[in-house]
C-alpha cells in the first residue's frame, strides 16, 4: 500500500515518520510533481496539479475538520474524503469557547483595564440566566462545546439541521427554527461547517435577533461572517463585544478593522489545533479499516459539502 503526503504549511519529516511507524507494511511519501500513483493521501490544502495527478485515489485523509477549501477542488473520482473526527481538537474547542464565554460573563477585561490603572472597584454581579448561549452546530465539536458551557451553568441553545438530543441544552434544528433559536441566545458560538447553505450566515439579520448586549465567537470559518455587518452591530451598541479566531483572509490582512476594534477580540485560527499523534492514529487506523472494507467515521458528503 502507497500513502502519499501533501500538506501545506506543515513540516512534513515527523508526519512521514508517525505514519510509518503506525501503517509499517506500508510505503509513506512526500508527494513530488510526477509521482507515483498512491492508494491514500494524508492532505491539507492540496494544489489542484496534485490531486490531477493522483486519480487513482481511495481515500483523501483531510488533516483538519473543515473541509471547505478540498470541496472546492476537483477531486478524484473514486476517493472518499475522511476529516478529522475530534482526534483531540473538541477539548481544545470547548477550552477556548468557554474561555471567551466566562472572560466577557465575568468582565475579565473591564478588570484587567482597573487593576493595569490602579484602580481597586468591584462590578455588580451579573446573572448567569441573562447569558444563554447558543451553539451554532451540534456536531463533533459543538456538542463537547455546548456541554462544556452547561457545566458552568449558563442555559444553552444548540442549533443543527437535524433534530437533535443533547442533556441539558435545548435543541433546536432546521432553518423554520433558526430565528427562534437566535432570539433565545445573548451568546452566539459559530460551529457549522462552511458550505453554499452556511456562508454569510453571521450577519446584520440573524446577529440583529440576539438579545441587547449580545456577544459572537466566531471559531468556524471566516466566511460565515459579514465582517462590516458585525462592525457596524458593534458600534450601534446592539452587539457588547466578539471573540474571533477565523477570517475571510488568514493571515488577517493588516488594514483590516477587526484589528483596532475595541470590541473585538483577536486569535490567529488557534482555538482547535491538529494534534500529530492523535491524528496520525485516527487516520492509519481509517486506512486499514478502508482497506479491509469496514464503514469510517468522518466520510464527507461531498454534495450536503460537510
Ligand atoms: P461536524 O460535521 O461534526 O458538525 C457540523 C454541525 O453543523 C452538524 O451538527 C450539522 O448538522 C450542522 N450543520 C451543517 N450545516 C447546517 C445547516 N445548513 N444548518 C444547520 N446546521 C448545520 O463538524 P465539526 O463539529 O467537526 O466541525 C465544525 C467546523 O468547525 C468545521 O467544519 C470547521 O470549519 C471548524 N473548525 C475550526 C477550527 C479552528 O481552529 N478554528 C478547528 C476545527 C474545526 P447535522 O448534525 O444535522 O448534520
Ligand atoms: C480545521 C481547522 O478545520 O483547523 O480543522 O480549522
Amino acid at each position: 500500500m502507497h500513502i502519499t503526503f501533501c500538506c501545506a504549511d506543515t513540516r512534513p519529516e515527523p508526519w512521514l515518520e508517525g505514519l510509518r511507524a503506525a501503517l509499517p507494511g506500508a510505503t509513506v511519501s512526500e508527494w513530488r510533481p510526477g509521482a507515483a500513483q498512491a492508494d491514500h493521501a494524508v492532505v491539507w490544502s492540496p494544489p489542484q496539479q496534485f490531486l490531477d495527478e493522483q486519480p487513482g485515489l481511495k481515500g483523501l485523509f483531510n488533516i483538519g475538520a473543515g473541509v471547505d477549501a478540498l470541496l472546492k477542488l476537483k477531486l478524484p473520482p473514486a476517493a472518499k474524503v475522511v476529516r478529522l473526527d475530534d482526534a483531540g481538537m473538541s477539548v481544545q474547542m470547548a477550552e477556548y469557547v468557554c474561555h471567551a464565554v466566562i472572560r466577557h460573563f465575568r468582565e475579565f477585561d473591564g478588570y484587567e483595564a482597573d487593576m493595569g490603572a490602579g484602580r481597586w472597584s468591584f462590578r455588580k454581579p451579573r446573572t448567569r440566566a441573562d447569558f444563554a448561549v447558543g451553539v451554532m452546530g451540534l456536531g463533533v465539536l459543538g456538542q463537547r462545546v455546548a456541554k462544556a458551557l452547561r457545566h458552568f451553568e449558563f442555559p444553552v441553545h444548540g442549533w443543527s439541521r437535524s433534530a437533535k438530543a443533547v442533556e441539558g441544552v435545548h435543541c433546536h434544528a432546521g432553518a423554520d427554527q433558526f430565528d427562534g433559536f437566535l432570539s433565545a441566545c445573548r451568546v452566539l458560538v459559530n460551529l457549522l461547517p462552511l458550505t453554499p447553505d452556511t456562508r454569510d450566515i453571521l450577519n446584520r439579520r440573524t446577529l440583529s435577533r440576539l438579545q441587547p448586549g449580545g456577544y459572537l465567537i466566531n471559531v468556524a470559518r471566516g466566511a460565515h461572517l459579514v465582517d462590516e455587518d458585525l462592525i457596524a452591530l458593534l458600534d450601534e451598541g446592539h452587539l457588547a463585544g466578539a471573540t474571533l479566531d477565523v477570517f475571510r483572509t488568514e493571515p488577517l490582512p493588516a488594514e483590516h478593522g477587526f484589528w483596532k476594534h475595541p470590541k473585538i477580540t483577536l486569535t490567529p485560527h488557534t482555538s482547535a489545533r491538529t494534534l500529530r499523534d492523535e491524528s496520525i492514529a485516527q487516520i492509519a487506523g481509517k486506512i486499514l479499516a478502508l482497506e479491509r472494507g469496514e464503514p469510517v467515521a468522518g466520510v464527507v458528503d461531498p454534495v450536503r459539502g460537510y
